[in-house]
């Protein structure tokens, strides 16, 4: 980051990488966690609230998000220097924007796509995801690695999980009405 100054000056300590984030007990971050199949023809609004990416001390936070299929999308730059921002979609329209501190850059994708990398074509290390869904089934692992796929009604799916080094790794599983269940993904690295 020594190559803007702007972006050194927030990491009193150096930044850590983000592609493998785990937590003290073993728990993987930044995990999509999906359903791909199982909930038939039915469309889904997406939500009011927008999904939120930001640009700070020139890293993206979060590194990975995950929102509905033309759910809106702000994009806020935090730090003080210009960045843009650069998805590099297979499914949906790519483009970039030049986003000076401050400025609002609102988009949306209208696609379903998991996962569209991410860069800034000012700052080479700068990198995310954004994960695609059209339905509101899914969730990003948090620092422990958990993950709740609330109000799944009653039925037969096929869960994935999706990690930006690891791949993909798919279950079925099957929930009665009023039941829950509970799902454990294992990756294993260097294997
Ligand atoms: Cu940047």
């Amino acid at each position: 980051m020594s190559s803007d100054p702007n972006c050194a000056k927030a990491h009193p300590t150096p930044a850590t990488a983000e592609d493998l984030v785990i937590g003290a007990n073993g728990g993987l971050e930044n995990v999509v966690v999906y359903v791909s199949d199982g909930l038939g023809d039915k469309t889904f609004e997406p939500p009011q609230q927008p999904a939120v990416i930001e640009q700070k001390g020139c890293q993206y936070k979060p590194h990975v998000l995950a929102l509905q299929t033309n759910q809106k999308l702000d994009v806020v730059n935090d730090d003080a220097t210009t960045h843009n921002i650069h998805p590099m979609p297979n499914n949906n329209r790519e483009w970039n924007k030049t986003q000076p501190h401050g400025m609002p850059v609102e988009e949306t994708f209208p696609r379903e796509e998991i996962a569209i990398p991410v860069k800034c074509n000012v700052h080479p290390w700068m990198r995310g995801y954004i994960a695609v869904l059209k339905h509101p089934y899914f969730m990003v692992t948090d620092k422990d690695g958990n993950f709740d796929l609330k109000d799944l009604p009653p039925g037969t799916y096929t869960i994935k999980a999706w990690q930006e080094k690891l791949g993909t790794q798919s279950q079925k599983i099957t929930i009665g009405a009023g039941a829950s269940k509970t799902v454990d993904f294992v990756f294993k690295s260097g294997s």
